[in-house]
């Protein structure tokens, strides 16, 4: 079972950052109803490992906290755009949930890449985009809600010629 573990964003939210859609080449929109920020994307799962995952995020406690969205950007840089996003501001407390969760996975044996969490929202990923248009995207300033979080999701991403198909297999609530 292909997994990640995410905050999953209000409809009204994701409904907003579709608003960001602009007519551009090369171009894949993520559907709204799948916007969410990645705490830990764990790829490939044993499905006899999922009772013992689930146990270790069940632990899992944090004080209820918001996020704060912050500025658009591309990764891996403007000039050669291949994921568009917007990123959250710097939040110590998503920071822990995502050090919790990141932990717990790697505490059930599964092996999570290294690199830093950086957290951000995708909403495009481009292929061939021409990076004018990309940094005219980059110029908008969204007004956005805060999204109160008190609660993560594990998520099954299962790959078809449609795109990646999500589907939620656990809500944990993250009691303080
Ligand atoms: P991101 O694009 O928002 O960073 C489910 O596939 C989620 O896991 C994606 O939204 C992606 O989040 C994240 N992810 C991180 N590393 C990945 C990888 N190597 N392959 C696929 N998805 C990955």
């Amino acid at each position: 079972m292909r997994l990640f573990v995410a905050i999953e964003l209000p409809e009204a939210v994701q409904q907003q950052l579709s608003l960001l859609h602009a007519e551009l080449t090369g171009v894949r929109w993520v559907r709204p109803e799948q916007l969410h920020l990645t705490l830990a994307f764990l790829g490939e799962v044993a499905e006899v490992q999922l009772g013992q995952l689930t146990e270790a995020l069940g632990q899992i406690r944090c004080q209820p906290f918001t996020l704060q969205f912050g500025r658009l950007g591309c990764f891996p840089d403007q000039r050669h755009p291949r994921v568009f996003w917007i990123g959250l501001e710097p939040n110590p407390a998503l920071q822990q949930l995502a050090q919790q969760v990141r932990a717990a996975v790697r505490a059930c044996g599964i092996t999570l890449e290294e690199r830093l969490f950086s957290p951000h929202i995708t909403l495009a990923r481009l292929k061939e985009a021409d990076p004018r248009q990309v940094a005219a995207l980059l110029t908008q300033q969204p007004v956005l809600p805060e999204v109160a979080v008190d609660a993560f999701l594990l998520v099954q991403s299962s790959l078809s010629a449609r795109g990646a198909q999500h589907r939620v297999l656990r809500r944990f609530a993250t009691p303080p």
